[in-house]
């Protein structure tokens, strides 16, 4: 079981800095997930997205919210470890699916996913929400996805921003209005932020709490990454003030409630 390698000690590290390194725990998926890649880029969703210009060298593409068109996406989520490894990471007794995500560096993709939390794009909130990214190739430190260590418990969050534009998310700059702050640049204050990041191997995989803060550099290798975004017990629906990403339209859940479980299955109930 891929639960057998999730120590108490990984429990407190994600606990503690908000991101969390989980080696070669889905090597036996990598196929199958790069196959749903594949599949997925010759049957784009709605919402397939291109993040980069035309001039750039390498394509930055993704697309969300695919696991019940592309079996091999619904597959890793319904058969794989996944959810068990969610409930020891969150500490939950439920884990709930609430969407998969696919990020393609190509080589020379130049766009840097820019620092962000997903938690203020996302309508749910709750101590108890991860994120598992998964590389599907090699991935060395200078493309790897980069946590601000402790990020996750900031009083006031980061600016959601179009990662094309650079625009404020639900209107307005990156300058930090509406109650979020501005983004940070832990490169130029190296002082004032630890960040984390590994070099990482295919079915390796890093945790993440929504809130924490994340960005990556460009790639100059191809860079195929699977993203599964999982919440527990204690999360909850909140409102936005505006349309959410993903947005799931016509939901009709209302603040406080548990997300509904036709739209966002149950993976896993744990039993006393
Ligand atoms: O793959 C990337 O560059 C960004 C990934 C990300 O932001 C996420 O998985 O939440």
């Amino acid at each position: 079981m891929a639960t057998d390698q999730i120590s108490e000690n990984t429990v407190a590290t994600l606990a503690a800095d908000g991101a969390a390194f989980l080696q070669g725990l889905f090597g036996d998926w990598v196929d199958v997930l790069a196959a749903g890649i594949d599949r997925n880029e010759d049957e784009p969703s709605e919402f397939f997205n291109e993040n980069g210009t035309a001039a750039d060298p390498g394509r930055f593409w993704d697309d969300y919210c695919n696991w019940a068109r592309i079996p091999e996406f619904e597959r890793f989520a319904f058969e794989s470890d996944v959810g068990a490894v969610a409930a020891e990471l969150m500490g939950s007794e439920t884990v709930q699916l609430f969407h998969d995500h696919v990020l393609v560096k190509e080589p020379g993709a130049r766009l840097h996913t820019p620092w962000h939390a997903d938690g203020p794009y996302y309508f749910v909130e709750g101590r108890q929400t991860i994120s598992l990214w998964i590389p599907l190739d090699p991935v060395p430190v200078e493309s790897t996805l980069r946590f601000i260590r402790g990020s996750h418990k900031w009083d006031t969050a980061v600016m959601p921003v179009n990662w094309t534009t650079g625009y404020g998310f639900y209107g307005g700059g990156a300058t930090g209005d509406e109650g979020f702050q501005p983004l940070p640049d832990p490169d130029a204050e190296p002082d004032r932020y630890e960040v984390l990041e590994w070099a990482m191997e295919p079915g390796d995989a890093v945790a993440f709490h929504f809130d924490t803060v994340h960005g990556a550099r460009g790639s100059s290798d191809m860079r195929r990454a699977f993203s599964l975004r999982l919440v527990g017990d204690d999360a909850r629906y909140v409102q936005r003030q505006g349309r959410t990403s993903p947005p799931f339209d016509g939901h009709e859940m209302t603040a406080g409630q548990r997300l509904r479980e036709d739209w966002f299955p149950l993976l896993l109930v744990r039993a006393d």
